[in-house]
């Protein structure tokens, strides 16, 4: 089964950030999520989650630790200890974690910096890093029945440096880490950006995918205004075994929200129709 998740820190942004949980509600849509949660007045949250009979799908380990060139894992424990007991509080069990950016030259991409050995090896050891943090806190997080979801990002329009820019790096660093508590995020949108070959990206290692992200790509806008055919998409994420949310990490191109929804939602009730 298939279910839609609003990101409420892309849509209903004319609201208050817990006003955003009721407009959810009102579009009827089962869950919403949110990255940082810091600064947000969780006992609001939670209330109005459990008024509504909302789940939240995912929060994110917040803030972001250095991991590539310094050791902060037990920063990097302590973030994953506070936001475990956070969404222990919102009766969520998805945490999403995006590693660090690297400091890459202007307009030099990222897989630029492979092409001799010295700037392979950096990258390997700073791979590595991130293996070994990663395997320090997946037992936090195991402990606590929560899942840690790291998160490929796209560089060539959104977040230039970040490092984990290709699914198959993402990958092999959660199959290194090796963990039950260890999964990904696959964020369709990202991946189109950078990537393209969705479906045989996501199906090949569904295995390791706990949660979906979803927009159109160019813009970042509500499935169905670009190029990803997300009907074929979520019918093969579904035939090869994901049930679960799917994160619209969008912004909506019209006011009304539930109209520009409407498309993706239709989507989403004829696969979950199909056998
Ligand atoms: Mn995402």
């Amino acid at each position: 089964m298939l279910e839609l998740s609003a990101n409420i820190e892309y849509m209903f942004l004319d609201r208050e950030f817990v006003d955003r949980i009721d407009a959810v509600a009102e579009l009827d849509v089962p869950a919403f999520e949110f990255g940082v949660w810091l600064e947000h007045d969780l006992p609001t949250i939670a209330e109005r989650t459990r008024r509504y009979g909302l789940t939240v799908a995912n929060i994110s380990v917040d803030p972001k630790i250095r991991l590539l060139d310094s050791d902060e894992s037990a920063a990097l424990a302590g973030a994953v200890r506070a936001t475990c007991d956070t969404a222990r509080q919102l009766g969520c069990t998805q945490l999403g974690l995006l590693v660090e950016e690297v400091k890459h030259e202007p307009g030099r991409p990222w897989f630029d910096y492979q092409r001799s050995d010295g700037e392979r090896d950096e990258r390997r050891r700073q791979r590595d890093n991130i293996v070994r943090a990663l395997k320090s806190v997946a037992p936090i997080a195991e402990g606590a029945g929560m899942l840690l979801l790291v998160e490929c990002l796209n560089t060539l329009v959104d977040h230039a440096d970040y490092f984990i820019a290709s699914w198959q790096e993402g990958v092999s660093i959660a199959r290194e880490v090796d963990s039950p508590a260890l999964g990904l995020t696959f964020d369709a949108y990202h991946h189109q950006v950078n990537e393209g070959n969705l479906i045989s990206s996501l199906t090949q290692d569904i295995d390791l995918v706990h949660h979906i992200h979803i927009a159109d790509v160019p813009g970042r806008h509500e499935p169905g205004t670009g190029e990803i055919n997300y009907l074929n998409l979520l019918r093969a994420a579904k035939r090869a075994g994901y049930s679960g949310y799917l994160g619209l990490e969008c912004v909506p191109t019209k006011a009304d929200v539930g109209a520009a929804l409407a498309p993706i939602r239709q989507i989403v009730d004829q696969v979950n129709r199909e056998d």
